[in-house]
């Protein structure tokens, strides 16, 4: 039995492109879908669509398209009020296609042929093997720059495109994986990506170029399997450039606020603001507790007092969002906690100890200070994530 052909949407936003629109509708349609249905790359069906999503343009790009859809039955075109940044276009487009067009997949595609249409077949083939989601790099392998590109282009895409993978995903493996977050072309899965992500486009952090770094960095988050293919970016065929002025420095803004303003971060921030709460307490109890107390006894003391305080503050705060409330099950968690705090009392009383014997009982701060970061917290983010407050698993 054949299988059901599945629909992939090259959505192209447009502004001002009656010049290339056109040409590129055709050229689709004559020769990349040919090459798609003839299986010169391929091995499934695929029912190809365009979807224009044109912000009002005044050259009659509109028109252009609409004399296109007359002649071609999959070319559609969905008018903007007025151009609103090609992040909006984008998301707009990608609603359009999952309610009009039975999207199965949508592409992000640029109309003025700095994408290679060739690339699409590649990029499809990829969906076949299982991919989820899978960009055009200029920086792999069989992927260029433009060869028409001036210095300062070329250095604000390269030293931009790394920075923005730098605040993005530095240190994580993420950060190896995509060699080209600005990058324009891309295709993504629908179900399970696509109609997962907040399509509002108010939600963007930016309705211009720089959605491209906020979109990949959710569509990444919900486990896209992912891929890069090689993109050979070329100079646009005719009419003029779009980019603004400000770009380099949105994307650079937009960079930091979804590093910043993710889960992982903001939780790892507040971990170590309770952390530095908890050294404070263990050190001036220390300090305290050694006034008539000997040791080993006021590092187990002053340890399990800071054991209490961060309890208390990640509860309420870092871990928020599994926050323990019953009260049965906050005396339970805190035994739980406590009892996986032993591991942080033993490691501190132990070479608190060790170092006071060693090198005198003057420098016990300096001796926290030390055993703290290198042994204690590695540890407590361990165990917090894996046993105190892990999170649920979500069933997919
Ligand atoms: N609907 C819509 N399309 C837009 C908007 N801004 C840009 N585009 C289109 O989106 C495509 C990609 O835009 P950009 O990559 O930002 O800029 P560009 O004009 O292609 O820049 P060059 O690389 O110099 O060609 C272009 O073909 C534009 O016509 C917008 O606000 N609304
Ligand atoms: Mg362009």
């Amino acid at each position: 039995m054949k299988n059901k052909a599945s629909t992939a949407v090259i959505v192209i936003p447009t502004y001002n492109e009656a010049d290339n629109i056109g040409k590129m509708i055709d050229y689709l349609n004559t020769k990349t879908f040919k090459d798609i249905e003839e299986k010169k790359v391929n091995k499934e069906d695929w029912d190809m669509k365009i979807l224009v999503v044109d912000g009002n343009s005044p050259d009659g790009t509109g028109k252009v398209v609409e004399e296109k859809a007359k002649k071609y039955s999959n070319v559609f075109l969905y008018t903007e009020t007025s151009k609103d940044g090609i992040g909006a276009a984008y998301l707009k487009g990608f609603k359009y296609s999952m309610e009009h067009l039975k999207a199965d997949f949508v592409f992000e595609f640029d109309g003025d042929f700095q994408h290679p249409p060739e690339t699409i077949p590649v990029m499809l083939k990829a969906m076949e093997d299982g991919y989820d989601y899978v960009i055009g790099s200029r920086k792999v392998k069989g992927g260029s720059n433009p060869k028409g590109w001036g210095f300062k282009r070329v250095f604000f895409s390269e030293v931009g495109g790394f920075v923005a993978r730098f605040i993005m995903f530095f240190p994580f493996k993420n950060f190896f994986k995509v060699t080209d977050p600005t990058t324009g072309l891309k295709v993504t899965r629908v179900c399970g990506f696509v109609d997962k992500l907040n399509l509002d486009y108010t939600h963007l952090y930016t309705k211009s170029f720089g959605y491209k770094l906020q979109l990949l960095f959710e569509t990444l988050k919900l486990g896209a399997k992912f891929k890069e293919v090689p993109l050979q970016f070329h100079v646009r065929n005719a009419g003029e450039s779009k980019i603004e002025a400000s770009t380099a420095k949105d994307i650079f803004r937009v960079a930091i606020l979804i590093r910043w303003y993710d889960d992982f971060t903001q939780k790892f921030l507040k971990f170590g603001t309770v952390g530095f709460i908890g050294f404070l307490v263990n050190a001036i109890f220390l300090n305290l507790f050694s006034k008539f107390l000997n040791k080993p006894w006021p590092w187990m003391f002053s340890a399990e007092l800071s054991i209490i305080s961060n309890f208390i503050l990640n509860n309420t705060w870092t871990f928020k969002s599994q926050k323990i409330s019953a009260p049965s099950d906050i005396a339970k968690k805190f035994l739980q906690f406590n009892t996986s705090s032993i591991g942080a009392i033993i490691i501190q009383t132990i070479f608190g100890t060790i170092a006071e014997t060693l090198f005198g009982t003057d420098h016990k701060t300096l001796y926290l200070a030390i055993i703290i970061p290198f042994l204690i917290l590695p540890y407590n983010w361990f165990m917090y994530n894996t046993f105190i407050w892990r999170k649920k698993k979500q069933s997919k």
